[in-house]
């Protein structure tokens, strides 16, 4: 199966307006290769929405309710509303820094798939996990509960090992493709996912100079990127 590869930027707590115009006014579009999506913080959807027609623009994370009294709370409903069209769910900070467990990333998997989003579903297991040989228990512990009662083809999984993230520290290609052809495998015989059409993402220090190795690996298709997703060449140098 050829699967489509994506580049997706998470900009996390980054960019002001001024950034935003100067990135996509940069953009050659005739350089992109796979699919081009950016995650900016979500005020500023809008204004990546005005400035090109050659990505998709999501959020970084989203409300498990669509409406109420949840002061400082972004609804998926509202997202789809100004033109957002996926959301990345249980990236590794949400789940370290603001506690989001299983149960809640399942009910904001679920909530945004109802408002016909798409999820890019993070997963990932921290280093002394992966010293102490459980990645596979932890990879499939966020997985079925995560995703749990979840059946859509909008899911794309992101394998982002938390000691990768930020750090400069590469999951080396093996050690990615290893997990990816888990998960695939895993999501196949126990999930209700299609395991050979679903998209699976690895994020954790990405850069032009590690692209091409780490998209040529069978079960790779394609990355989640922080930092090398700032600047416009930095980006277009991930389009290989
Ligand atoms: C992992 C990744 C983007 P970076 O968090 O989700 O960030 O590429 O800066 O490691």
């Amino acid at each position: 199966t050829e699967r489509t590869k994506y580049i997706v930027g998470n900009w996390k707590m980054n960019q002001n307006t001024q950034d935003v115009i100067a990135f996509f006014d940069a953009i050659d579009s005739t350089k992109l290769r796979h699919e081009a999506w950016i995650a900016p913080q979500a005020i500023h959807i809008p204004i990546c929405l005005q400035n090109t027609d050659d990505f998709k623009i999501g959020a970084q994370n989203c409300a498990t309710e669509n409406s109420g009294a949840f002061t400082g709370e972004i609804s998926p409903a509202s997202l789809k509303d100004i033109g957002a069209e996926f959301v990345i769910i249980g990236h590794s900070e949400r789940r370290s820094i603001f506690k989001e467990d299983d149960q809640t990333l399942n009910k904001k998997t679920k909530l945004a798939l109802e408002n016909d989003l798409f999820v890019i579903f993070c997963i990932g297991e921290t280093l002394e996990e992966r010293e102490a040989g459980k990645v596979e228990e932890v990879l499939a512990t966020q997985l079925a509960q995560g995703l749990a009662g979840v059946s859509s083809e909008k899911i794309i999984i992101a394998y982002e090992p938390v000691w990768a993230i930020g750090t400069g520290v590469t999951a080396s290609p093996e050690q990615a493709q290893e997990a990816h052809a888990f998960i695939r495998q895993y999501i196949n015989e126990n999930l209700s996912l299609d395991g050979e059409k679903t998209s699976i993402l690895y994020g954790g220090s990405v850069k032009p100079a590690n692209v091409e190795d780490l998209l040529s690996c069978k079960d790779i298709d394609g990355g989640l990127v922080g930092g090398a997703a700032l600047k416009a060449d930095s980006y277009l140098g991930l389009h290989v």
